[in-house]
């Protein structure tokens, strides 16, 4: 097998132009997206996607979970495919690179070995991971969890968004429940290409994060119970307010993980009041805690400190306190073998590298439970992502993709 020569570039400018093509589906009122999991929006990029890929010759697969699988075949047809994916779903306030960046990098990927007419032994397949965002069904990275067989499927179809609507019914709804089993599947490799949702790399002036590790996860959803009053005319000390109770848990959330530095954050990105009405204390209190660290012990120390603590503050206040990990998985490691061949093709390219280890959780974490796996990053403007001014360079966005062409091909095999 040969190796792909230094002068191996993919095709920017036409990256680029698909990234901007899929931004206009699902537009955000900020320059962003709104194209969240199974809306019409979301039915509207996977179509697009689709036919993309099919104009390169690809050939769709689609599981139980409507993840989307696009098949460009290797000259060994036993051989394992190299998956190359992320997702295309976006938060509701979200950018256009996050996860769409390593879509689309893997359809250059395949564009580029048309263009050069380059087969390789292994097939690679392009995915979309249905869900990744978690943002209306909870929790994040649900297609890849079920398949690496981490969450089970019946669990997954009953999350339900805000408005009640069921994953299951959403998934039938915009058409996209697939024939295959999830998990089915068997990889030889995985490699995620993302832009890096932090300050590191644009403050360190390199243009590729070598990924060796993710933090782990807990997402701890509180559910608080208080007695629903009038604000005006209950006297403070006959409230049973859980509204007042959550303000403290919050603080109390920024407290552990400060004391848990360095290497450690939490915070809460979601709150519910019923009935939310301006002039009731609250019934009920619903939120949900966001804790991560790459250290499982720090990790797990700060669940057990935040639950023992919000206790004993709703019982302090009187509230009701019940508490359900929604969300999990700890922290991981990557495949030493690929993030080799992600730093060798880096220095074959003449790109500033440094190791780095996700703040964000990503479809890599679980597919790295069931074959080996790594991932690629490049800088964001300001490390600002889940924000609809999320911004990088067409320079960035070429550089981390042709890391992904070399490193890739190393793995799948060039025959010719
Ligand atoms: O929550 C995460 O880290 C990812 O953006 N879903
Ligand atoms: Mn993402
Ligand atoms: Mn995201």
């Amino acid at each position: 097998m040969t190796s792909p020569g230094e002068n191996l570039r993919i095709n920017g400018d036409r990256l680029w132009e698909s990234l901007m093509d899929m931004a206009k589906v699902g537009p955000g009122i900020a320059g962003g997206n709104n194209r969240q999991t199974l809306t019409d929006a979301d039915k509207e990029g996977r179509a697009l996607f689709q036919s993309w890929c099919e104009d390169a010759g690809l050939s769709m697969g689609v599981d139980k979970m409507g993840t989307m699988f696009m098949t460009r075949p290797g000259t060994d047809p036993e051989a394992l495919p190299v998956y190359i994916g992320s997702h295309l779903d976006t938060q509701p306030t979200g950018g256009k690179y996050d996860g769409v960046l390593g879509v689309l990098a893997g359809l250059e990927v395949v564009r580029s070995m048309n263009d050069l007419g380059i087969r390789t032994k292994h097939p690679i397949v392009v995915t979309n991971w249905t869900n990744e965002e978690g943002a209306r069904f909870a929790p994040a990275m649900l297609a890849s969890g079920v398949f690496a067989g981490a969450i089970p499927m019946d669990h997954a179809y009953a999350r339900q968004d805000p408005d009640g609507k069921s994953f299951g019914e959403e998934l039938e709804r915009i058409g996209w429940v697939g024939e295959e089993e999830v998990g089915a599947r068997k990889m030889h490799a995985y490699f995620e290409y993302h832009i890096e949702q932090g300050p590191i790399l644009e403050a360190e002036d390199r243009q590729i994060g070598v990924v060796t590790h993710c933090q782990g996860l807990w997402w701890l959803e509180f559910t608080l119970t208080g007695k629903e009053a009038h604000t005006g005319s209950t006297p403070m000390n006959m409230r049973v307010n859980a509204g007042l109770a959550m303000a403290r848990i919050i603080e109390m959330v920024q407290e552990v993980a400060m004391a848990a530095q360095p290497g450690a954050v939490g915070g809460v990105g979601q709150v519910k009041f019923a009935p939310n009405s301006r002039n009731v204390l609250p019934a009920k209190a619903v939120f949900t805690v966001d804790i991560r660290s790459p250290d499982q012990q720090k990790l797990d120390g700060m669940r057990a400190e935040i639950e023992k603590r919000a206790a004993a503050i709703c019982a302090e206040i009187g509230v009701g306190c019940a508490v359900e990990a929604i969300g999990h998985f700890d922290p991981v490691t990557f495949d030493p073998v690929l993030v080799g061949r992600v730093r060798s093709a880096a220095e074959k390219l003449g790109y500033s590298h440094m190791n780095i280890i996700s703040g964000a959780g990503h479809d890599a974490c679980w597919a790295a439970k069931v074959a080996p796996a790594t991932m690629i990053m490049c800088p964001c403007v300001d490390g600002l992502s889940h924000n609809e001014a999320e911004d990088i360079s067409l320079e960035w966005a070429a550089s981390g993709c042709d890391v992904l062409f070399h490193a890739v091909l190393e793995t799948a095999g060039i025959v010719d």
